[in-house]
């Protein structure tokens, strides 16, 4: 039997969800559950009373309501539980400012964004809940509106938390080499301001969260379904709130319908189902509406880049410093995890011999920003390209010909880029082969070829344009993960592992891990995740990380089980270690195949009566990087503004591939949203802090018929920082769409001189880069 490993065998989940089957959040049974609605302040800045809480009590079905005041002490404000303090590595290089963040479970006394919760009702169903919500009645006090960073950071700013005495939640800069005299011997010098809007991620099924208090042998337990993807951080955070020993506390993280980084924060929603179950004794379910979502789920992306490059006259990077400005909302959520995402990835694989990156994050009264799939990368990547784009133009220089003299090659691996990561250790880029990714782009892509039709087409008054790409993710961040691995007395192997999946295929690829070490086939294993009570210790499903350290931790309790399995069944076969084999899911005398016993019979003769099992850990020394190519074609109607992907080509390399077709689906899946980034999706606020973009007839996703088809090629360079040579590469597809059509983009209308500086880039901006006089009388 060969090895599932790096084969593209169908997700073994896929039958469940397809088929309505899975149990997603709101499915969960349980049995006359209260609904929560949550009171949302309307006012983005004010310092607010609740006059009247009354009306909703005697409203019918509602059996309560709270305030920040009724819940006391354990509303907080407690340290945020999901703000990550900086890692020494990064204090001791850069000594960044970054301000803790608190975290209240219902706003007390000031509101700092349109929807912060202030107030809850808890009723016999959600419309009750719903309507007694409406009663509930608040008194504001405005305040001004800081509507975005430079009302922020302006000296007479009023300011969201006046103990601050600024807006500035983080300032941080990062140099390497001597960027003055790099700049003072260019050739040529560009510049540009690149921005990039608000945006966020809008899974299938919103957030939820699901409170079932008293259970256990003594009835002091509670089990909190969420559809979080970190009940890892979510458990302390109960305990934390409600004073229940984290003991007591389960954390099941069920089917979830997508996540995308919006559902890794601990929210004010789950604490407050845990903290109401417990107080009336019954459980407690929240399910957002998709207005909600829009309101009360993270945000992301929204930073604005004045970058400069120095280049020789041969086109080499000299110097490049980027002075960015990150409108982080009300509340920086994680702390310097996206803000210093893009700093640690602005060079991409690229040589940079001197920098200067400046990073200022500035709180506005917005809905609190955080990690969304790419999480501070792709605008990392647009900055760069951009620039890079900018220099092509300003050298004569074809743009693939500019990045082919600037990449690091394989030959230069591992590549210091003279920074730390996120993680505080030294940014070393561990394997890869950026130049061969961007050669097979442009080579499949077809990129001479799209020249020559881009003039044919220019000639006949049509805008085609192609823009590439490149960039590097680091992945697989620790810390360590968890995994146990247990054949039971029936044959079934059972693996059990912290982290939730929202989507990504775990209970397949890890399977196809642990089937490929004890020789089992692949049907025969099943996976347990996202469960506290199951594996009491983990982190979240984020920074695309899963593959790479439970992926590993999988592959070591397989592997320590095959040993013992080998070791019990050399006894039982009266033979030496040495000469026995795993295969076909028995343990065989090497070259005597009629020697053997199955690995049921193993394990329920040596085991401990559940079977036999192993645990095994894997803690990754650094992140590993994942990279690739990404080549856009679109055309252009300058008229009407409207932008049409003709072809999307990916060139992805994240070492050594599981599952093929996941990975292709993970990337395709992601450029969809890279698009939706760079097309269509953007929060806009007006001055007052109102989100105007609130829905999906405002917030526009990409639909799949108006998305090209996305190819994807693979290359392989196995990683050098775990044993399975894996990188990862669930948020790969999202990173390099904004660069590569807004490269593309820009090259259409080059004949109108267009600049593209910013996303996304909806038809009316698009119809804004060409000036009317440009276009024929008629159009
Ligand atoms: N994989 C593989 N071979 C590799 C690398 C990965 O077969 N060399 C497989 C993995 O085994 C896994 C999948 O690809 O099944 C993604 O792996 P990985 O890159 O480790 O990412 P995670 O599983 O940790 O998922 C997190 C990542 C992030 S950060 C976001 S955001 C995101 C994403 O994954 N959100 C998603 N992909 C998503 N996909 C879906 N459907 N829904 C989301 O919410």
């Amino acid at each position: 039997m060969t090895s599932p490993l790096g084969q593209s065998v169908r997700r073994l989940e896929d039958p469940g969800i397809l088929r309505g089957k899975a149990q997603f959040l709101d499915d969960v049974p349980v049995d006359h559950p209260l609904h929560l609605a949550v009171v949302r302040t309307t006012v983005a800045h004010a310092r607010f009373k609740v006059v009247d809480t009354e009306g909703a009590r005697q409203a019918p079905g509602v059996a309560e309501v709270v305030t920040a005041a009724d819940l006391g002490p354990h509303n907080g404000p407690f340290p945020h539980p999901t703000w990550f303090p900086p890692q020494a590595g990064l204090r001791a290089t850069i000594d960044p400012m970054v301000r803790p963040e608190l975290l209240w479970v219902l706003a007390a006394g000031r509101v700092r964004y349109a929807g912060e919760p202030v107030a809850a009702v808890v009723a016999d169903d959600p419309y009750l809940a719903g309507d007694g919500a409406e009663l509930v009645e608040l008194d504001y006090e405005p305040l001004a509106t800081v509507s975005g960073v430079d009302d922020a950071l302006a000296p007479d700013a009023e300011l969201l938390n006046p103990d601050w005495g600024d807006n500035l939640s983080a300032h941080f800069t990062v140099r390497k080499g001597d960027v003055e005299a790099a700049f003072a011997r260019a050739a040529v010098v560009v510049r540009g301001t690149f921005e990039m809007g608000r945006q966020t991620g809008a899974p299938l099924e919103p957030r939820g969260a699901l409170a079932v208090p008293g259970s256990g042998p003594d009835g002091d337990r509670l089990t909190l379904w969420s559809s979080t993807q970190a009940p890892h951080w979510l458990r302390p955070a109960l305990a934390t709130f409600t004073g229940l020993d984290t003991e007591r506390i389960r954390v099941i993280a069920p089917h979830v319908g997508g996540g995308f980084g919006t559902k890794s924060m601990v929210y004010p929603e789950e604490l407050l189902v845990a903290l109401l179950a417990l107080r009336l004794g019954r459980p407690v379910k929240w399910v957002e509406s998709r207005i909600e979502h829009f309101v009360g789920a993270i945000h992301s992306r929204d930073q604005r880049h004045e970058v400069e490059l120095a280049l020789d006259a041969e086109g080499r990077i000299l110097g490049l410093r980027d002075h960015y400005l990150v409108d982080v909302g009300a509340s920086n959520v994680e702390g310097l995890v996206v803000p210093y995402n893009t700093t640690g990835h602005l060079q991409g694989a690229y040589r940079v011999p001197a920098l200067e990156l400046d990073c200022r994050c500035a709180v506005t009264n917005k809905t609190p920003l955080s990690a969304y799939r790419g999480a501070g990368r792709p605008e990392a990547v647009f900055a760069m390209e951009r620039i890079l784009d900018r220099a092509a133009g300003e050298l004569g220089m074809d743009p693939v010909e500019l990045r082919r003299r600037n990449l690091v090659g394989p030959d230069e691996m591992p590549y210091d880029t003279g920074i730390p990561y996120r993680d505080g250790s030294r940014l070393v880029i561990d394997a890869g082969d950026v130049p061969a990714s961007l050669e097979l782009a442009v080579r499949e892509g077809g990129y001479e070829d799209w020249r020559r039709r881009q003039a044919e087409l220019r000639r006949a008054g049509r805008y085609l344009g192609i823009g590439v790409g490149t960039y590097v993710e680091g992945t697989g961040i620790g810390p360590g993960e968890l995994a146990e691995v247990r054949i039971e007395p029936d044959g079934g192997v059972l693996v059990a592992v912290a982290l939730p999946s929202q989507g990504q295929g775990h209970a397949t690829t890890l399977a196809q891990i642990c089937a490929g070490v004890l020789t089992v086939p692949l049907d025969k294993v099943r996976l347990v995740q996202g469960d506290t009570g199951v594996v009491g210790e983990g982190g979240g499903t984020i920074a695309s990380r899963t593959a790479v350290v439970v992926g590993n931790a999988v592959g070591d309790a397989a592997g320590k089980l095959a040993g013992e399995l080998l070791r019990a069944a050399a006894e039982l076969l009266e033979a030496n270690p040495d000469d026995l084999e795993l295969r076909a899911g028995r343990v065989q005398v090497r070259g005597a195949p009629r020697q053997s016993l199955a690995l049921a019979e193993v394990a329920t003769l040596v085991g401990d009566g559940d079977g036999l099992a192993a645990t095994g850990r894997f803690t990754p020394p650094a992140v590993t990087f994942a990279s690739g190519t990404h080549l856009a074609v679109v055309e252009v109607d300058p008229w009407l503004g409207q932008v049409t992907v003709l072809r999307y080509l990916v060139v992805h390399d994240c070492g050594v591939l599981v599952n093929p077709t996941i990975v292709e689906a993970q990337v395709a899946g992601g450029v969809a949203q890279g698009i939706g980034g760079a097309l269509l999706e953007e929060l806009v606020y007006d001055e007052e802090g109102q989100l105007l973009t609130g829905s999906f007839m405002e917030y526009l996703v990409p639909r799949s018929t108006g998305l090209p088809d996305i190819e994807v090629l693979h290359l392989e360079t196995p990683s050098e920082r775990n044993p399975l040579g894996i990188k990862g590469v669930g948020e790969a597809g999202t990173i390099g769409p904004p660069a590569a059509i807004a490269g593309a983009v820009e090259d259409a209308l080059a004949p109108f001189g267009a600049r593209v500086d910013r996303c996304p880039l909806t038809p009316h901006v698009v119809a804004g880069l060409v000036p009317d006089d440009a276009l024929p009388a008629d159009a």
